[in-house]
């Protein structure tokens, strides 16, 4: 940890490889995205320059083995998420698409053509990735996609139609993961797969979503696919079904748990440092009550976060982790950076809503984080359902 206090030693728990880890993404977030970022953000832009160096940290499909990438385990990984975020959300969404969303399916659902193809190219940054799961109409209901895929002969091309939007890094992507309800030829069920769509495939576009008030150091945008044609080796083999997606998010969720309290640290730090230079009534505002209490909370309910990042990483590593224990941690660990960004901002005054401050693009960036991967509604009803065994998603 930095030289912040922190009651709880999380230190204690780590080992000497997670603790070099951590620090050293702590220097990078430091030395090479703090200079810059205020500046993205207020550009609406994303810092393409550092991709390289994300490579070469490791952070580009970090917790898988093989294919160049750095095999990490998953206590690893959520630090360097922390780190990440502790910077920008938008910058641990860059390095979540890229290693749970577009990595991931490829390692796990690919054969191993499409892994020798893609990942060595992706861990080095050469090759960006996206997730097309969202469209207009399905957000939350991702069950109820349009996006199709028709096999016109046995054995053939897919033709994909359909829109997917909302779409992290959908504008610079070589190869977008994109899900669509499938007739193979000979069939009359169609099923949910997975496809390859590459870059200057005919009949596909991908324009960028301008006006976002929030993530704006990230590149969002649509997927718009008029017949494009995709060839039967770009299918990935190995999923069918809404699983197939919803293993992704499993993934990136279980990263956001982790990213989300380097958000919550980096306003709580903030709020302290400003509070003990802030002399208003003659005194440092920190030595007023009501801004200890405001302290207090934002310090213990990250160390809860923590912990809780902490056990369900242990348990990952054990493969012991249920999605619904992910949506526990995504849920709560956002809804708590969330609310300490309101309160830390607060505690700033007027200065709290300066960009030079930090904490209001942090509580910007976390209102998309509290809505994308599952909105806190749907993860409250996943955990509501292991909780009682009903299903509320419909009414
Ligand atoms: P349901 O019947 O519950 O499940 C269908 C099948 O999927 C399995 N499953 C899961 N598998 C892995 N992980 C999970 N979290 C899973 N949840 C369910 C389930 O076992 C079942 O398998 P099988 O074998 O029985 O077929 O499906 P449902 O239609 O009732 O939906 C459940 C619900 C609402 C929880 C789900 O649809 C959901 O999670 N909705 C939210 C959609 C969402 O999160 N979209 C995110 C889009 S991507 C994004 O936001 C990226 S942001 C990128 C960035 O970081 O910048
Ligand atoms: P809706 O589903 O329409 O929900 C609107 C409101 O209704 C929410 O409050 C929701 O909780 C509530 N609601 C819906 N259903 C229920 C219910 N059953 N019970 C109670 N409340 C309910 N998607 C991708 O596929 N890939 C990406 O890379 C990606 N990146 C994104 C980047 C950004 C910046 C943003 C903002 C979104 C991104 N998304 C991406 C999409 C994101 O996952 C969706 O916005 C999210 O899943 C919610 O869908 P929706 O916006 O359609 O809202």
């Amino acid at each position: 940890m930095s030289g912040v206090p922190y009651l709880l030693s999380i230190d204690h728990l780590l080992s000497d490889e997670e603790r070099l880890t951590w620090q050293a993404a702590r220097d990078f977030g430091t030395r090479r995205i703090a200079p810059v970022i205020e500046q993205h953000y207020e550009r609406g832009t994303f810092p393409r320059e550092l991709i390289p160096e994300f490579a070469a940290m490791g952070f580009l499909g970090a917790p898988l083995h093989g294919y160049g990438c750095a095999g990490m385990n998953p206590v690893a990984y959520g630090l360097t998420m922390i780190e990440l975020e502790r910077q920008d959300s938008g910058i641990r969404s860059f390095c979540s698409v890229q290693s749970a969303l577009a990595m991931w399916p490829i390692f796990a659902y690919g054969d191993e053509a499409q892994r020798e193809r893609w990942l060595p190219g992706m861990a080095r940054g050469e090759i960006i990735g996206a997730f097309g799961l969202t469209e207009p109409n399905s957000g939350s209901d991702p069950g109820s996609m349009r996006t199709h895929a028709r096999q016109h002969e046995a054995g053939g091309d897919y033709v994909l139609s359909g829109q997917k939007m909302w779409i992290t890094n959908s504008p610079i992507a070589d190869v977008l993961v994109v899900w669509a309800k499938t007739l193979d030829f000979g069939s009359d069920t169609p099923v949910i797969r997975g496809f390859l769509v590459e870059r200057g495939m005919a009949g596909l576009q991908t324009p960028e979503t301008h006006g976002k008030l929030s993530l704006r150091a990230s590149i969002t945008g649509e997927i718009v696919l008029d017949e494009v044609r995709v060839p039967k080796a770009n299918l990935l083999p190995g999923v069918q079904g809404l699983k197939g997606p919803l293993g992704c998010l499993t993934q990136a969720r279980y990263g956001i748990g982790w990213g989300a309290v380097g958000a919550a640290m980096s306003v709580y730090e903030r709020a302290r440092e400003y509070t003990l230079q802030r002399t208003q009534f003659g005194r440092p505002i920190a030595g007023f009550q009501l801004t200890q209490q405001k302290l207090v909370e934002l310090h213990n309910e990250i160390g809860k976060g923590l912990l809780l990042a902490y056990h369900f990483g242990r348990l990952k590593q054990d493969g012991k982790l249920s999605p619904e224990q992910v949506s526990y941690l995504k849920r709560d660990n956002v809804r708590m950076a969330l609310e300490s960004a309101r309160t830390a901002r607060s505690m700033l005054g007027g200065n709290g809503i300066m960009g030079e401050f930090h904490i209001m693009r942090h509580l910007c960036n976390l209102e998309t984080v509290y809505t994308y991967e599952g909105t806190h509604e749907i993860h409250t009803l996943a955990i509501g359902r292991a909780l009682t065994g009903l299903a509320a998603f419909n009414g």
